[in-house]
């Protein structure tokens, strides 16, 4: 039995297998960094596989109830960041108004430019995932993702989207940056579900 399954058998510990901790918060952007934030032309376009079609301006946003939570943070390459207090709407809210249909499955979260990841819809309708502003207490720094990143923190940091521009439900797979680059779908820390087997 490997030392994932052995997890998977057991209490989660809080640091998941392979990982440790450290202090400071690492960069990880692959794409250029996003043109400089304007709140007038800023829009986030909700589509796809919803009753409700919207596009949110950055204070229709900021008009949604605030939700503040602290999680831990794991990147795939190995390090975890302990106890951030984010800041800003749960998904579940925005979820809420465009109101998913049926044979929505998958929710893909695109990035200012070519950054993806797609993410199962029952995992991103958790009282746990947020669209994010704050990092503890402060507005984050551009290169954290603001003005809006979303932060999964059950799964390894890949899919905690950066700079998030469009949210598009949809009734099929599609993979993300990384996923397409042989990185695990589904990116549990506790079952090391780190590289998808091919
Ligand atoms: N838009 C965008 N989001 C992204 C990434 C990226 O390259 N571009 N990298 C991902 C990866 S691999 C990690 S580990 C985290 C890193 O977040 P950080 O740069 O705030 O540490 O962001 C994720 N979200
Ligand atoms: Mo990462």
């Amino acid at each position: 039995m490997n030392v994932a399954q052995v997890y998977t058998l057991t209490e989660k510990p809080r640091l998941p297998p392979g990982q440790r901790w450290v202090t400071g918060f690492p960069v990880r952007t692959v794409e250029r960094m996003p043109e400089p934030f304007d709140p007038e032309i800023w829009t986030l376009i909700v589509d796809g596989a919803i009753e409700n079609p919207l596009v949110f301006s950055y204070e229709d946003l900021q008009n949604l109830p605030h939700t503040k939570q602290t999680s831990d943070f794991h990147c795939v390459e190995g390090w975890s960041v302990k106890d951030n207090q984010w800041e800003g709407v749960l998904f579940w809210e925005i979820a809420n108004q465009v109101k998913p249909k049926s044979l929505a499955k998958f929710v893909l979260f695109h990035a200012e430019h070519e950054y993806t990841s797609a993410i199962a819809l029952d995992v991103v309708m958790e009282e746990d995932v947020l669209l994010a502003w704050n990092r503890n207490g402060e507005p984050m720094q551009v290169k954290d993702g603001w003005p809006l990143r979303l932060i999964i923190p059950r799964l390894y940091a890949y899919k905690s989207v950066k700079w998030v521009r469009r949210i598009t439900f949809l009734e099929e797979l599609k993979l993300g940056y990384w996923e397409k680059r042989g990185y695990h779908q589904d990116a549990d820390p506790w079952q090391s579900q780190r590289f998808a087997k091919r």
